[in-house]
């Protein structure tokens, strides 16, 4: 199995294109392991590779939908046969724990899945006409080049997300993941071009941020792209959306999460442990759907808070090619700015969680701590008690392995403390009783809900997405994404043999 992927990525195949300015990729556990040397390119590459899509779109799209979810298919099966050889790179690129990195893998092999079938079920609509001898019918039809800009924590599922609807719906992909999620990048894209997409139909470029911008403005001046997809933080995602409005254009923007979490009095107290930890500190908190704020009732709080503590305490954290709640930070980047947040604390809230706060070293050490503190990019889990409603550490994503808790008295004013930083994308409740669930989710702002689970881990084929400063209302995964990728047009087609029109040619009863 892996033999067959090896030729594709591996540390004697670094991922390489044209352009100018070179980035290395390294391993965040280990950084002298140097994972995909990239050549970055400049403002002109994302514009010439739209043009270049939008040539070969036009033949994509003559290709049946039933046959394009082939290909699909063939990807799906092709992902599947070098889950473990992927899932390896996911973690040695980007420090994600084995066992998350495998999930994945397995998320893109979900997607390919569902999409299958949606190449024969792209349906479209037959409409009664208010006119005899007439007949009304819509279809989907693809909205030609997309172009998906992706970060870099969920370096192959979150892409597939785009990629596999936007091209089973007949449309070309220009996909500029993270640079440093560069060799995952390219191994799935790798993938996809096994399986039967022509180079024309998924092209991947890497350029920085400022190029990127750059290059999609003149792309979307040119007209040479007809969507955008963005995953990332909501500063960018604004920027983003406010250069698609520019040109007209309505982008899809998955963006930043603070994520609440409310623990009823009712609550099984284990249970809620269970997925506090999982949301706030697996993956290191660096997932867009990753636990911000634990809202307690008071009369459990200082009991939850213990058992919390504790376990956090015990967790395993380290090398992440083991058995680890999470291993180092992504990138040097992500660490500076979880540093900034460590800089947020202030002095009413209680430090819980480690016996130091910052990187994990020699002198700061972590009882049980696996891995090599001198090259990777770990860090101790903080939990912070005490927060306000005006701290900085509640209203802002941390990207990082910190939760602040606050605590709450009525569950209306627990709800109001889940919606007040203005995100909106998920939200948990950990509850026995089923009215409080059922209110909380009328009340709680998030596009996605649970109950008596975790914030994090959507499955692959509910609506994926958020609200606010999460996103635009757009929505990802499932039959919902469809409207992302394809536009309706109608059909209107009169065969009475004469001028019939609308409104003014009706008998009324
Ligand atoms: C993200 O962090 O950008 O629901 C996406 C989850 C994952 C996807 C997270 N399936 O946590």
């Amino acid at each position: 199995m892996q033999s067959t992927l090896s030729s594709v990525i591996g540390p004697d195949t670094p991922a390489r294109v044209d352009g100018g300015g070179e980035y290395l990729s390294r391993n965040p556990a280990n950084l002298e392991d140097v994972v995909a040397e990239v050549t970055l390119g400049g403002p002109e590459v994302l514009p010439a590779a739209t043009e270049q899509a939008q040539r070969a779109q036009r033949e994509w799209a003559q290709v049946p939908a039933p046959v394009r979810g082939r290909v699909i298919a063939g990807l799906g099966r092709l992902v599947e046969a070098n889950k473990e050889s992927l899932a390896r790179l996911v973690t040695r690129e980007i420090g994600k724990p084995r066992a998350e990195a495998l999930g994945e893998v397995q998320e893109i092999i979900d997607t390919c899945d569902f999409f299958v079938g949606e190449g024969r079920r792209l349906y479209g609509q037959t409409v009664p006409s208010e006119m005899p001898d007439k007949q009304l019918f819509t279809f989907r039809v693809p909205v030609g080049v997309a172009v998906v800009i992706t970060a870099g924590n969920f370096p192959a599922a979150v892409p597939s997300w785009y990629l596999v609807p936007a091209l089973l719906c007949g449309n070309a992909v220009v996909w500029k993941p993270a640079e440093y999620a560069a060799g995952v990048a390219r191994a799935l894209a790798e993938l996809a071009w096994r399986a039967g997409v022509p180079k024309g139909v998924l092209n991947l470029v890497y350029a920085d941020g400022e190029s990127t911008f750059q290059g999609l403005e003149t792309a979307l001046a040119a007209g040479t792209v007809n969507k955008v997809g963005f995953t990332g933080s909501s500063a960018v995602g604004a920027q983003v959306g406010a250069l698609c409005g520019k040109y007209l254009q309505s982008p899809c923007l998955e963006l930043g999460g603070k994520n609440p979490m409310i623990v009823t009095p009712d609550a099984e107290l284990d249970l809620a442990v269970e997925g506090a930890l999982f949301s706030g500190w697996g993956t290191a908190g660096q997932r867009c759907t990753s636990l911000g704020n634990l809202i307690v009732h008071r009369d459990i709080h200082d009991e939850f808070v213990r058992r919390l503590d504790a376990a956090l305490r015990a967790a395993t954290i380290g090398d992440p090619t083991g058995d680890v709640l999470y291993g180092p930070l992504l990138d040097q980047k992500f660490a500076d700015n979880f540093e900034n947040i460590l800089g947020q604390i202030q002095d009413h809230h209680t430090v819980l969680g480690s016996e130091s706060v910052g990187r994990i070293t020699e002198s700061a050490p972590r009882k049980g701590f696996h891995g090599d503190p001198a090259t990777g990019l770990y860090y101790h889990p903080v939990l912070l008690d005490g927060l306000r409603p005006d701290d900085h550490v509640f209203r802002n994503e941390t990207f990082g392995p910190i939760v602040g808790v606050s605590t709450y008295e009525t569950l209306d004013e627990a709800i109001e403390l889940g919606n007040a930083p203005g995100y909106g994308l998920s939200a948990a409740i950990y509850t026995t009783d089923p009215a409080s669930a059922f209110r909380f989710r009328q009340g709680i702002g998030a596009g996605m809900v649970s109950v008596n689970n975790s914030t994090s881990g959507a499955e692959a084929h509910l609506p994926f997405g958020g609200n606010g400063k999460s996103g635009n209302g757009s929505r990802q995964s499932g039959v919902w994404v469809l409207d992302q990728f394809t536009r309706w047009q109608s059909l209107n087609w009169d065969f009475s043999g004469k001028l019939q029109k609308a409104q003014m040619d009706v008998d009324t009863v």
